[in-house]
């Protein structure tokens, strides 16, 4: 690939300095070699989606659009209206293009198959089209994440029609992965391999604007990301970290931490993408079957494949998340992510066992 090139932030942007999301796909597709025609197609669809998202989100009580459904999801969860508006708002947007075989959502129990009436592509998009919906009609913020892979990527003459095996690849097989946060600003954090972008919706253009570049988490940090409810269900080792951070100074640590949770995960992972921390959801003995809450396919792989561009790590306490070869579409994974030294340490806690 290219040398890198840095950018010329201006203080004062104008338009003619300002790189657009398409710009910028363009030239991770021409100088970078890293975005074949159909994947760059599939970033500008999910991303005009995403504005839609965002304009259904910011209505709040002035639309139909907030409280719950009248049903659940997969996960035996009560749907938000908004949950359903933003699944239907990616499947109507991407399933016309020709770039997709399928999609899945943790809004589905089942793959949506490309209807036959429009030409099927080589992509997977999977999403959690609103994640941190709890947040909602607490007007927090809330995100839309999804991840990218190649249908049939070990056997690329593969004719045999779509299933949900080929959905069952680990996240280092990733060709593209994002979210876009819904809060003060509308940003779209996105990643095809070489390092995280974030792109701010400029509303009065109606474009997703280029606002940093080559993203990099501290490799250490003062701040930890957990729900302390949950304290005395934790596995040792996950108690173990959590309880030298809260001794500070005085403890083996030597320094004092401070703790965020805003439950919801894209406004922890962007938080921590911005200046470093720790977020963790840990597995818990409530439910020792279930690995943990949050889902492998379109939460932890495309989040842990961010962090790591960004330089940080992602495991599940005893093994690198992007490895974990997938058993099931909606998979639940125990999840610790972001500065690298404090996965590290937390990651070896669960080995001294
Ligand atoms: P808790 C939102 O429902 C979510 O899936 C993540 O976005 C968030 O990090 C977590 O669950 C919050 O869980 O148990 O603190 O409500």
């Amino acid at each position: 690939p290219q040398p890198r090139r840095q950018r010329f932030y201006p203080s004062q942007t104008t338009m003619t300095q300002r790189i657009s999301l398409t710009r910028y796909l363009v030239e991770q597709q021409r100088v970078h070699g890293l975005l074949p025609g159909d994947l760059r197609l599939l970033l500008e669809v999910v991303a005009r989606a995403c504005k839609r998202i965002s304009q259904a989100v910011n209505k709040g009580d002035l639309g139909d659009v907030m409280g719950a459904a009248t049903t659940e999801n997969v996960q035996g969860e009560i749907q938000k209206k908004l949950d359903i508006i933003a699944n239907e708002v990616l499947i109507e947007a991407n399933e016309w293009g020709g770039h997709l075989a399928a999609m899945a959502s943790e809004e589905m129990e089942d793959i949506y198959v490309v209807p036959n009436r429009f030409p099927q592509g080589e992509y997977l998009l999977m999403f959690d089209p609103l994640d941190g919906s709890s947040n909602i009609d607490v007007n927090v913020s809330i995100g839309t994440i999804f991840s990218v892979l190649k249908k049939g990527h070990d056997n690329p003459n593969a004719i045999e029609p779509v299933s949900q095996q080929d959905f069952l690849q680990p996240g280092s097989q990733q060709v593209a992965a994002g979210y876009c946060v819904y809060g003060p600003q509308t940003t779209l954090v996105l990643t095809v391999g070489d390092g995280v972008a974030m792109f701010t919706l400029d509303r009065e253009q109606g474009s997703f604007v280029l606002t940093k570049e080559h993203v990099q988490i501290p490799a250490d940090t003062k701040e930890f990301s957990i729900n302390m409810s949950n304290m005395r269900h934790w596995d040792e080792p996950v108690q173990r970290y959590v309880n030298e951070c809260l001794a500070g100074k005085e403890g083996p640590r030597g320094k004092d931490f401070n703790m965020r949770w805003v439950a919801s995960m894209v406004a922890d992972v962007h938080r921590i993408l911005t200046r470093g921390g720790i977020f963790l959801y840990p597995w818990d003995k409530r439910e020792p079957e279930k690995a943990g809450k949050l889902r492998l396919m379109y939460e932890a792989n495309p989040m842990s494949w961010l962090v790591e561009q960004a330089g940080g790590a992602a495991t599940n306490g005893r093994q690198r998340i992007l490895d974990i070869q997938p058993g099931k579409l909606h998979e639940r994974v125990s999840v610790m992510m972001g500065s690298k030294n404090e996965v590290d340490r937390v990651t070896s806690y669960h080995s001294t066992l």
